[in-house]
Parts: C-alpha cells; sequence; structure tokens
C-alpha cells in the first residue's frame, strides 16, 4: 500500500520546519508547524499571559495605601505594565489558533496554570519590593532568554516586556534599599519580605531538570533556551552581590559558590510546597481565582457595549460600500 499523500508533504513540511528551527530563524502564524509545537507554544504563552493578568494582584492591593504619592504612580504604573504584558501575550497566543474568550474561560474556570508566585500575600509594603526585586529579577532572568524563542511573535512581545521588567526590578530594588536604610523596623520590615518571597521567587524557574517533563522538547524547538536549573543558577548568583549592596541576608543560610563546578550550592528547595500551590492549595489560590473571576462579570457590559458599537460600524460600512 502506497504512503498517503499528506504524509509525504508533511514531511516535506516538517523538513522546512526543521531546517528553519537549525538555522535560528523564526517560524511565523501563517508557516506550518508541528501540533505538538503549536499546543506547546499555546500552554506556555497562554500561561504566561494569565500570569501577568493574576500578577497585577498582590501588588494593586497596596496602591491605596502606597507610603507617598510617588510610590503610588509608580506602583500604578507597575500594575498597567503587568496588564499591558497580558495583552501581548494574548494576542501572540491567539495567532497559534486560539481564541481569547477560551484561554480566558480556562483562567477563571481554574483549568489553566499561571505562575505559583502570585499565590502569597502581601502584607506590608516591603513585599512591593521584594516583588519588584526577587520576583520581576526572576523573571527578567527567565524571560530575557525567552526574547530569542524561535516563534517570531512571542519573541518579539518579550522584547517590549523585558524592557519594562527592568524598570520593575530597579523600582523594587530602590524600594528596600531606602528601607533597608531606614530605621531598624524599616530594615527588618524589608528582610522579612525578602525572607518571604526568596524561596518561592526560587521556585518560578520551574521543577528541577531531572523533574522538568516539557524542557527538553522546548529546548530542541529553541522556545526554551536554558534549563529551569541553569537559570535559577543564574538568578542566585546575580542577586548575592545585590544582597551585599542592600545590606540584607540571604534566607539561605547554605549557599556558597564551588569553585570546581562552577555552580552555586543551595538547600534544598522545599518542592512540596510547590506542589500544593500548583495543586491550588497554595495560600492566594483560592482569593486570586476569586478576585479575577468578579473582575471578568464585572466587566461584562464593557464587553458588551464594545461588541454593539463594532456591530453598529460594519452595519454603517455595509450600507457605505
Ligand atoms: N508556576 O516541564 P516544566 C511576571 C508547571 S509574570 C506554575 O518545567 P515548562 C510578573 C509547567 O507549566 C512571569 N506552574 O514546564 C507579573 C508544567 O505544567 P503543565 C511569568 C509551573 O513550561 C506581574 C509543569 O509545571 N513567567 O513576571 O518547560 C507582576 C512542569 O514544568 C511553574 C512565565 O510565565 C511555576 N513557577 O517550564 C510581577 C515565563 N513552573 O503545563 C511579575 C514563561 C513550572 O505541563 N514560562 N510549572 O501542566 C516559562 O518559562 C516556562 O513555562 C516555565 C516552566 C519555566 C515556567
Amino acid at each position: 500500500m502506497s504512503a498517503p499523500v499528506i504524509a509525504v508533504e508533511d514531511s516535506e513540511e516538517q523538513a522546512h520546519f526543521d531546517a528553519l528551527i537549525d538555522a535560528d530563524l523564526r517560524i511565523e502564524p501563517r508557516d506550518w508547524m508541528p501540533e505538538a509545537y503549536r499546543k506547546t507554544l499555546i500552554r506556555q504563552i497562554s500561561q504566561h499571559a494569565h500570569s501577568e493578568i493574576i500578577g497585577m494582584q498582590p501588588e494593586a492591593n497596596w496602591i491605596t495605601r502606597a507610603p507617598s504619592l510617588k510610590r503610588k504612580a509608580i506602583l500604578i504604573a507597575k500594575v498597567q505594565d503587568e496588564a499591558g504584558h497580558g495583552l501581548y501575550l494574548y494576542s501572540a497566543a491567539q495567532t497559534l489558533g486560539i481564541t481569547r474568550e477560551e484561554m480566558t474561560d480556562q483562567l477563571i474556570e481554574g483549568r489553566a496554570r499561571y505562575s505559583s508566585i502570585f499565590n502569597y500575600h502581601t502584607p506590608t509594603w516591603a513585599d512591593m519590593g521584594a516583588i519588584g526585586w526577587l520576583v520581576d529579577g526572576a523573571a527578567i532572568c527567565n524571560q530575557v532568554p525567552l526574547c530569542r524563542a524561535s516563534y517570531g511573535p512571542y519573541g518579539r512581545a518579550m522584547v517590549r516586556i523585558c524592557k519594562e521588567e527592568s524598570f520593575h526590578q530597579r523600582q523594587g530594588f530602590e524600594i528596600l534599599l531606602e528601607l533597608s536604610n531606614g530605621t531598624p523596623e524599616q530594615k527588618q520590615m524589608a528582610q522579612d519580605a525578602v525572607n518571604r518571597w526568596y524561596w518561592p521567587s526560587l521556585m518560578m524557574f520551574g521543577p528541577t531538570d531531572d523533574a522538568s517533563p516539557n524542557s527538553a522538547r522546548s529546548m530542541a524547538w529553541k522556545i526554551k533556551r536554558f534549563s529551569n536549573d541553569d537559570l535559577r543558577q543564574r538568578f542566585v548568583g546575580m542577586c548575592v552581590p545585590q544582597f551585599e549592596a542592600l545590606g540584607l541576608e540571604c534566607p539561605d543560610k547554605n549557599l556558597r559558590f564551588d569553585e570546581e563546578t562552577g555552580q552555586w550550592l543551595m538547600s534544598e528547595i522545599d518542592w512540596s510546597e510547590f506542589d500544593a500551590v500548583l495543586d491550588g492549595r497554595g495560600p492566594a489560590n483560592t482569593e486570586r481565582l476569586k478576585r479575577r473571576r468578579e473582575a471578568h462579570e464585572n466587566g461584562a457590559w464593557v464587553r458588551e457595549a464594545a461588541a454593539a458599537y463594532a456591530a453598529k460600524q460594519s452595519a454603517k460600512d455595509r450600507i457605505a460600500a
């Protein structure tokens, strides 16, 4: 029996796709791509978009309580930036054939993942500093290589996002620096916030390489350029001198650089905490999803008004044509 024609076409298409990846060129929305590549991208980009949107909540909690007008203005700008990042990323995912409605439903029905880090509370102003410094710092470490992701719309979205993330990271560092140089109580508040966010920030990079089912394939496709553990190592190395500059202590008392292997040796991460957060049992999972659902319901009238306006405009255009 002869092979079906589709298989021949597929293998030619596959060879062209492989050649583009090998040559470090970009795959664009209209290019042929293997179904598994498309699915992986939809998974990662939509999770990333949801993270940006849910990630607005822990900081938005502090907008009304920011300690000065300047701090309030900066925080509002940062939270708005996160909304923008979510929108670029939803648009990038839409180029792969999923709709915004489908992604939104997956999120509000609790069927989608978003970054574990946003399931923690922000009890003090110093948490705004720790999020900016550690969470945005970890995000930059993870996201700069994504600017070279093989899928064009994702890589291009990441370039804009990373520019804004570096401003976010600096504003967080500066909040902590000011607190650290303030009264002993303020310094303690900064240290406590860093103690709360340090380990969850390391978990942002995902499970260890030997427990990461998606890494090998995503790296072969040049979506991910570095493994979870390599990026975690890079992040820890970046933090060490910054802890010193801040005058704060690293919560990992065992952290040391091993000259022989060129690796940072660190205490074991509590992966049971990570698993619990991914399973919906983190400190703020329920609250985050509830708030997101309410925001979606409260925005229904805006979506209806926009759809009615668009229908009116296209009716007008039809009459004019
Ligand atoms: N949290 O095989 P693995 C921001 C999941 S927002 C939750 O290593 P992969 C900001 C993973 O999805 C920035 N889930 O997966 C916003 C997979 O589950 P499924 C957010 C996690 O994809 C507001 C399973 O575990 N950044 O900066 O190869 C304010 C196995 O993992 C996590 C991004 O989204 C986690 N931490 O690698 C402030 C970056 N880790 O889907 C700041 C883009 C792993 O198989 N994403 N999982 O059920 C990535 O780079 C990669 O997707 C990851 C995971 C490194 C996160």
